[in-house]
Formats: C-alpha cells, sequence, structure tokens
C-alpha cells in the first residue's frame, strides 16, 4: 500500500513521501483532524524540493514564479493522490491545502491551518524542526515544502528522524530582515508577514485605508500607483511570497 502510493509520487514530481498515523501527529493549536475528516486514521505527506535557482534568484519575480508553479503542481497532485487512494484502496480521502485557503475567522485569523503541515511531516518522519521553525528534511535540507492527504485508511507511521539536523548555527535568525525569529520556538507572524507578504491582506487594508476621506484627486491618484498595481497583481496571482531568506541560509543537509 506504502509502495503504491510512492510510485504514484514519484510518477508525479513528488520528491518525498511519508506517512503518519494518526495518533502520532500531535500539533496543539490546530483542529482535531477528526473534524476535518471524521474517522481518519492516517496522514500521508507530500515534500516537494524548492528549485535552488528560483529562490536564490535576487529577481523577485522569478522567486515567485518557483513558487506559483510549484503551488499549481502540489495542489492539483493533492487532488490527484486523494483521487488515487479513494480508487484504489475504496476509502475516504481528503486533500490538505498547502497554504490557502485558510480559515481567516478569529481568533486564528488566517495565521493557523487546519493541519498543520509541519507537525505532520516530522510525525510521518520527513524532518524534524529547526531553529528557524521549520522542518528540515534529512535530504532537501530547509528547501522543502509540504502538502498532505489525510484518509481513513489505516497505514503505520514511518520512523522518525532521529538526528538533530540543526547546529543552531543561528544564520537564519541573523538574517531574517524582519527579525522575525528572535525568540526561540516562534515565528512573530506580524513582522515576517510584513516582509514575506507586503501585498497580503494586511498591505490591503492599509493601502485602503488612503481611501477614507481622501479627495477625488487623490484617490484617481491612488489607483495608478504602482502601489496599488502591485496590490492588484498580488490579488489574482495568489501565493506571492517575497521573502525566503530563512530558507535560503541555512546550511542543514546541503
Ligand atoms: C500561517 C503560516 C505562516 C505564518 C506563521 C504562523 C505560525 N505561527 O505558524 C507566517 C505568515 C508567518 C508564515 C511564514 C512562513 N512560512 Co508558513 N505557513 C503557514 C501555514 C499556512 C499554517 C501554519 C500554522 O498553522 N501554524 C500554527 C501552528 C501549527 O503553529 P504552532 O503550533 O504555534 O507551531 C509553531 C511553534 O510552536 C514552532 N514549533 C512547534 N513545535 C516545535 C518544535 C521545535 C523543536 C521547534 C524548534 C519549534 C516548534 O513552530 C511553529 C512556528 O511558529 C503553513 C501550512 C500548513 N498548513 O501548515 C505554512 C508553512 C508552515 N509555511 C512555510 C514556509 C516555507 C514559510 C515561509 C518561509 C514563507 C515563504 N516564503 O514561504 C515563512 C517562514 C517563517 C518561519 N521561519 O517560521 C512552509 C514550511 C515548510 C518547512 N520546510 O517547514 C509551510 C508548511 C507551507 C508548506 N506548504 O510547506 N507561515
Amino acid at each position: 500500500m506504502k509502495e503504491a502510493i510512492r510510485n504514484f509520487g514519484r510518477d508525479n514530481g513528488v520528491d518525498a513521501v511519508g506517512f503518519a498515523a494518526i495518533g502520532d501527529y500531535h500539533s496543539p493549536r490546530t483542529p482535531d483532524p477528526g473534524t476535518l475528516l471524521p474517522g481518519v486514521k492516517s496522514i500521508v505527506v507530500l515534500g516537494y524540493r524548492e528549485l535552488d535557482g528560483g529562490l536564490e534568484s535576487e529577481n523577485k519575480q522569478i522567486r515567485m514564479m518557483s513558487r506559483l508553479a510549484l503551488m499549481s503542481l502540489v495542489t492539483r497532485n493533492n487532488y490527484l493522490l486523494a483521487k488515487f487512494i479513494e480508487d484504489r484502496f475504496r476509502v475516504k480521502a481528503a486533500a490538505i491545502a498547502p497554504s490557502y485557503p485558510l480559515n481567516m475567522t478569529a481568533p486564528g485569523m488566517g495565521l493557523v491551518a487546519d493541519l498543520s503541515l509541519r507537525h505532520a511531516a516530522v510525525a510521518a518522519g520527513l524532518g524534524v524542526f529547526g531553529r528557524h521553525n521549520l522542518v528540515i528534511h534529512p535530504r532537501y535540507g530547509t528547501r522543502i515544502i509540504f502538502t498532505a492527504c489525510l484518509t481513513d485508511l489505516a497505514i503505520d507511521s514511518d520512523p522518525p528522524v532521529q538526528d538533530e539536523l540543526c547546529n543552531q548555527c543561528n544564520l537564519c535568525v541573523e538574517s531574517c530582515p524582519a527579525k522575525a525569529l528572535d525568540e526561540e520556538g516562534k515565528t512573530d507572524p506580524m513582522k515576517c508577514l510584513r516582509v514575506s507578504q507586503p501585498n497580503g491582506i494586511g498591505g490591503a487594508i492599509a493601502y485602503g485605508k488612503k481611501f477614507i476621506g481622501a479627495t477625488p484627486e487623490s484617490m484617481k491618484e491612488q489607483l495608478v500607483n504602482p502601489r496599488f498595481l502591485e496590490l492588484y497583481q498580488a490579488s489574482f496571482i495568489g501565493f506571492e511570497y517575497h521573502c525566503f531568506k530563512c530558507e535560503t541560509v541555512c546550511p542543514a543537509c546541503r
């Protein structure tokens, strides 16, 4: 069964596949997975390495494009994997988003996912947490993105990674342009968001506020301002990440 799913991954551009029995998934801040798929027994976690050329480019469009392309691949694959599991094993399967859609209601307000893919990846033997609060894979290091499928098919967990892959070099902390990693074991989401997603919701709200009480001339000016054009573009291209510093500086497993 694991072999069939691993082969599916290999044929579809997946770089790493891991399995976690639901009892081994421990993520205190995210909901009970049983509320996502009643009777869920396991999580299949897929890992995709990110392109070095994309991550390291000085050109922001190139960095974004690599992630955008990867996100469309992982989204498609996730649906196909869930369908493959349902058709092949006559069980239920549900695809988990790589990032969006997120629950935007309080208290999480888009900062807590339905399933924590980092905790799922650790439970599925795909890596360990590093000082940057990201999961380090033994082969691909930090340059890896995850998705997952939930299923009511019973599968044993893969063995956990035992090695301490983070050498506490602190490069991620020192290089973070947002200073979002200063407190150990916690990423400051607001600090990170301002730099990693400047055209996200926070940016759109701040820009929208400029229209309150503005004169018609000023409104016209705001609508042709490059800042508005950036926000407009971001609203339909999605997954618009500007910063990848904590991923690129990490020397683990490279
Ligand atoms: C919301 C979100 C964010 C928020 C963070 C909110 C938060 N506190 O987690 C913001 C916008 C800041 C963010 C930033 C980034 N993100 Co993000 N994000 C997510 C998302 C959608 C949900 C995460 C979530 O639910 N967190 C809430 C709960 C689960 O977190 P928590 O329990 O509080 O756990 C935190 C700490 O306790 C700590 N932690 C928990 N256990 C342990 C154990 C040890 C030993 C240590 C040291 C730490 C630790 O880690 C967590 C980080 O704060 C996930 C996708 C997903 N579905 O999981 C991607 C995800 C986590 N992001 C990812 C990435 C790559 C990024 C960025 C690099 C941006 C980018 N360019 O892509 C930065 C990295 C910032 C960083 N170094 O932490 C990847 C991580 C891949 C990996 N290799 O680990 C994910 C898994 C997306 C994916 N599909 O792969 N993200």
